[in-house]
């Protein structure tokens, strides 16, 4: 919990958790975490996309290696547990074996990944990708708010752009990729339970959208000749709101919204929006994003304002492992507790890792249900849990 202060404090801002893929601030958390996988007996490592890899070695070389990790970046005024506590919980889990030489039949790599939340560039998952071999070179040139490229940010982290495929996976058979994570939901709160084991990660679909009106005088254009691209902005986030209300399961949320030029007495002329729509079933998904993106044409026409749609990202639904789930399941009741199966509206890294080897989650009860906020919040006792959960899942891979 203490490391979890710790690298709440590497921000790229004084008064809020921000912590952008290949910054300033993600350099200083993984000397930390670089520090404590050295201390837990493992030898570390940066591969070229920027994630912070360690390795504690099986009992005999040539073993099948067991994934454990999540991500080291956060989205603005973050939390300190989201992604984190998974990269501190994996590491605890090694050092307990650390302390007693306790070595295994399969090697444990653990891996802190470099942009699960795509704040930076607007695409989702580029540490696992990298590891999963499925890095798309055509993101290199991705820009960042400041015109900066993915290769130039990259370079400047002491990465070589043209290796990233050198990153993916090589070392050998994979049992699986196991992550621990905040439920970042209500669930487990309600249920009083301190972890749950995760059945699937929802699908999501990500965009820009960029509203072109005409900008004006606000004192002087009439209204009924106005091109007010926040007023067809406006329209439009209450279309998503009332699609994802249509459709149970369905979530759909307008989270970031800039106005041009955003002054008082101007007319908005441009609006530009991000768009994110999720859903466990991909057809559910796949057909409300048609009709949100077909009710944004229509209100642009109405209003003779220009919508222009980039998709950013498109993951589809991943199932966890029933193997691994099973062996989580047996391993929380070793903990002396009830088990609970949920989903997760939340992405992770485990979407890109699905694609090498099997995955697991467990999910840990946080405050609320409360995430990408300061007022995140876990139990130093269900943080002990999950551990102990960890420890005895690891133990029932080993006699598997
Ligand atoms: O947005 C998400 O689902 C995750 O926090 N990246
Ligand atoms: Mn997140
Ligand atoms: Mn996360």
């Amino acid at each position: 919990m203490a490391r979890c202060d710790e690298l709440a404090a590497c921000s790229e801002e004084a008064e809020r958790i921000n912590r952008p893929f290949a910054s300033p601030a993600m350099k200083a958390a993984q000397e930390l975490v670089g520090r404590w996988i050295l201390q837990a007996g493992m030898n570390a490592s940066r591969d070229n996309i920027g994630n912070v890899r360690g390795r504690y070695e099986a009992a005999a070389p040539g073993s099948p290696t067991l994934l454990m990790g999540s991500h080291l970046d956060t989205v603005r005024g973050a939390g300190r547990y989201d992604g984190m506590l998974g990269v501190l919980v994996a590491i605890a889990s090694v050092q307990a074996l650390h302390d007693v030489g306790h070595r295994l039949p399969f090697g444990i790599e653990v891996v802190a990944f470099a942009d699960e939340e795509g704040m930076r560039f607007g695409s989702t998952y580029l540490g696992s990708r990298a590891l999963a071999g499925t890095f798309s070179p055509a993101d290199l040139n991705l820009v960042d708010a400041h015109g900066v490229s993915l290769a130039q940010a990259i370079i400047a982290f002491d990465g070589d752009p043209s290796r990233v495929a050198e990153d993916r996976w090589s070392g050998g058979d994979l049992l699986g990729y196991i992550e621990t994570h905040i439920e970042q939901g209500p669930v487990l709160e309600a249920r009083r339970l301190p972890v749950g084991v995760v059945t699937a990660i929802a699908g999501q679909n990500r965009y820009a959208l960029t509203l072109k009106g005409e900008a004006g005088h606000a004192g002087t254009v009439p209204m009924n000749g106005r091109r007010d691209a926040l007023a067809a902005a406006a329209e439009i986030v209450l279309a998503v709101e009332a699609e994802a209300l249509a459709r149970p399961g369905l979530v759909g949320t307008v989270g970031k919204l800039d106005v041009f030029p955003g002054a008082t007495n101007v007319i908005p002329g441009q609006v530009d929006m991000s768009l994110d729509v999720r859903h466990s079933e991909d057809a559910a998904r796949i057909e409300t994003c048609a009709h949100i993106l077909e009710r944004a044409q229509d209100v642009g026409a109405q209003r003779n304002v220009t919508v222009t749609v980039r998709p950013l990202s498109e993951n589809a639904a991943v199932p966890c492992s029933p193997r691994l789930s099973e062996l989580l399941s047996r391993a929380v009741e070793d903990a002396g507790l009830e088990v609970l199966h949920l989903p997760s509206g939340a992405g992770h890294d485990g979407v890109a890792i699905a694609s090498i080897t099997e995955i697991g989650m467990l999910f840990v009860r946080c405050r609320g249900g409360v995430s990408h906020s300061p007022a995140e919040s876990v139990t130093v006792d269900d943080v002990a849990i999950a551990i102990d959960v960890l420890d005895h899942f690891i133990e029932r891979l080993a006699a598997a």
